[in-house]
C-alpha cells in the first residue's frame, strides 16, 4: 500500500475483466492506472462466469500480449448445435463466416490478466471498502475508499467504472442524467461444473418443452451445463442426481446416451437480465462492461462486449494523453451503444427462442419450434446468426 501513488492519470474501480484489461491496454499506450477492487484476489479469480470468446476479442487479447495460455488451452469451435425438443442440428459457423469461437473460462482471462498486471508492476488494491467517486464534473476527479490500513484518496484525471452491475460508479450519476432501458426474465439458469468430459466436441442450445438447457464445457476434462430454472429455485432442492436427469431429458435422447455424469464441483443459480444504461459517459467518468449493460447470458456476449468497449475507451484516452484530442472520448459513448444495442437485440431474441415461458400458449411454442426450424434450416437465417454469435466486427 505505501507504495500506492496519491494520483494517476486513470483510476479504474473494479477489478474483473473489463477493469483488468482496461489498465492493460492503457499500460500498453504508456497511461498509467489503479485498480480498485472491493473483493480478494482468490474471490475475483475463483468466480465461474463466461465461457465463450469471440474471436475478435480472442484476436484482441492476443495482440496485446494476453495469448499464449489462451493458444495452449482454449479450444477453437467451428460450429455450435441446436437441439429442439431432442433433434440435434449443427450450425457451421467457421464455414457461415469464416470465424470462429474459442471456448477459454473468464477465470483464466481474469488469471492471465492479473498476472499481466503484476508483472507490468501495475497497482491493484484488493479488499478496497466503500470506495466512492467524487467531482467527474470538473477536471480532478478522486476516488475515495477505505482498507485495513485505513482511508485512501486517488487524485485521477479520469476514472473508469468498471465495476460490474452492482457497482457504485452508476449510482454515483444523478437520475436525471442517466436513462435505463431493463427487461428481467421470470427464470434463471441453474449451472454446474463437473469434471467430466463434455458430451460433444462442440456446444448443445436446447430448447426442450420441459425448459432450456446447454451443454458447454471448459477443458476436454472439465464440462459446464446449465438448465433453465425457477426464479427461486433453492440448490437444496437440486441435488446433482436431479440434474443430470433434467440434462438427460433435455438434451435429448442421443445426449442422454453418451452423457457423463459425476458430483458437481460448483453449483449456482443466476438471474437473466436485460439492461442498458446511457450514455455511457459522464463528464471525466465513464462506464464499461456490466456497469453499464447486462445482457441474458444465452448468446455469450456479456464478456466479449465488456472487451469491445475497453477497447474503444483505452484508444480513446490514450489519444487524449497523446495529444489533447477530445474526439475519442466524446464518441465512446455512442460507438460502445451501438454495439451494446447490437448484441442486446441478439441476446434477446435468442433467449426468447429458447426458453420456457410459462402461461405461453401452443402458438407461442409453435413461434418457437418455427423460428428454430427456420434458423438450422436456412442458410441465409443461418448466416444472420453466426455472424453475431462469433461476434459482429469492430466498427
Ligand atoms: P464483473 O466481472 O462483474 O467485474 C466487476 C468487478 O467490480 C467489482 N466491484 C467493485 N469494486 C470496487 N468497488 C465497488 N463498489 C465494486 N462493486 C463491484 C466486483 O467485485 C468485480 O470484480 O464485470 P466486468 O468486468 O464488466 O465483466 C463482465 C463479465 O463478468 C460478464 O459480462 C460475463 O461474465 C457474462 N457472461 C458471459 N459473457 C460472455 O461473453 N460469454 C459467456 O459465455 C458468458 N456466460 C456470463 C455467462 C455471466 C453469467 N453470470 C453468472 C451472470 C454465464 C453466466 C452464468
Ligand atoms: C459457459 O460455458 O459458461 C457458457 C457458454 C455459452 C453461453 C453461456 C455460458 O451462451
Amino acid at each position: 500500500m505505501s507504495a500506492l501513488p496519491g494520483r494517476t492519470q486513470v483510476g479504474i474501480v473494479g477489478g474483473g475483466p473489463a477493469g483488468l484489461l482496461l489498465a492493460h491496454l492503457l499500460h500498453r499506450r504508456g497511461v498509467a492506472s489503479v485498480i480498485l477492487e472491493r473483493r480478494s484476489r482468490a474471490h475475483v479469480e475463483g468466480r465461474i462466469r463466461a465461457g465463450v470468446l469471440e474471436q475478435g476479442t480472442v484476436d484482441l487479447l492476443a495482440a496485446s500480449g494476453l495469448g499464449a495460455r489462451m493458444a495452449r488451452e482454449g479450444l477453437v469451435h467451428g460450429g455450435i448445435e441446436v437441439a429442439i425438443d431432442g433433434v440435434r442440428r449443427r450450425l457451421d459457423l467457421a464455414a457461415l463466416t469464416g470465424r470462429r469461437v474459442t471456448v477459454y473460462g473468464q477465470t483464466e482471462v481474469t488469471k492471465d490478466l492479473v498476472e499481466a498486471r503484476l508483472a507490468a508492476g501495475g497497482a491493484i488494491v484488493y479488499e478496497a471498502e466503500d470506495v466512492s467517486v467524487h467531482g467527474f464534473d470538473g477536471e480532478r476527479p478522486t476516488v475515495r475508499w477505505r482498507t485495513a490500513a485505513g482511508e485512501a484518496e486517488l487524485a485521477c484525471d479520469f476514472i473508469a467504472g468498471c465495476d460490474g452491475f452492482h457497482g457504485v460508479c452508476r449510482r454515483s450519476v444523478p437520475a436525471d442524467r442517466i436513462r435505463t432501458y431493463e427487461r428481467v426474465y421470470p427464470f434463471g439458469w441453474l449451472g454446474i461444473l463437473s469434471d467430466t468430459p463434455p458430451v460433444s466436441d462442440e456446444l448443445i442450445y436446447a430448447s426442450h418443452e420441459r425448459g432450456f438447457a446447454l451443454a458447454s464445457m471448459r477443458s476436454p476434462t472439465r464440462s459446464r451445463y446449465y438448465i433453465q430454472c425457477d426464479l427461486d429455485a433453492d440448490l437444496a432442492d437440486w441435488p446433482d442426481e436431479r440434474v443430470w436427469d433434467e440434462l438427460k431429458l433435455r438434451l435429448g435422447p442421443e445426449a442422454a446416451a453418451t452423457i457423463r455424469t459425476g458430483p458437481s464441483i460448483e453449483k449456482s443459480v443466476a438471474p437473466l437480465r436485460s439492461f442498458v444504461a446511457e450514455p455511457m459517459r459522464f463528464g471525466r467518468l465513464f462506464l464499461a462492461g456490466d456497469a453499464a449493460h447486462i445482457v441474458p447470458p444465452t448468446g455469450a456476449k456479456g464478456l466479449n462486449l465488456a472487451v469491445a468497449d475497453v477497447k474503444v475507451l483505452s484508444e480513446a484516452l490514450a489519444e487524449f494523453f497523446a495529444t489533447g484530442s477530445e474526439e475519442g472520448i466524446d464518441r465512446y459513448s455512442e460507438r460502445a451503444l451501438r454495439r451494446v444495442w447490437r448484441a442486446q437485440r441478439f441476446s434477446w431474441w435468442f433467449s426468447a427462442q429458447l426458453h420456457r415461458y410459462d402461461g405461453a400458449d401452443g402458438f407461442a411454442r409453435r413461434l418457437q419450434l418455427t423460428e428454430l426450424d427456420y434458423l438450422t434450416g436456412s442458410e441465409p437465417a443461418a448466416r444472420a446468426f453466426a455472424e453475431n454469435y462469433v461476434g459482429l466486427p469492430f466498427d
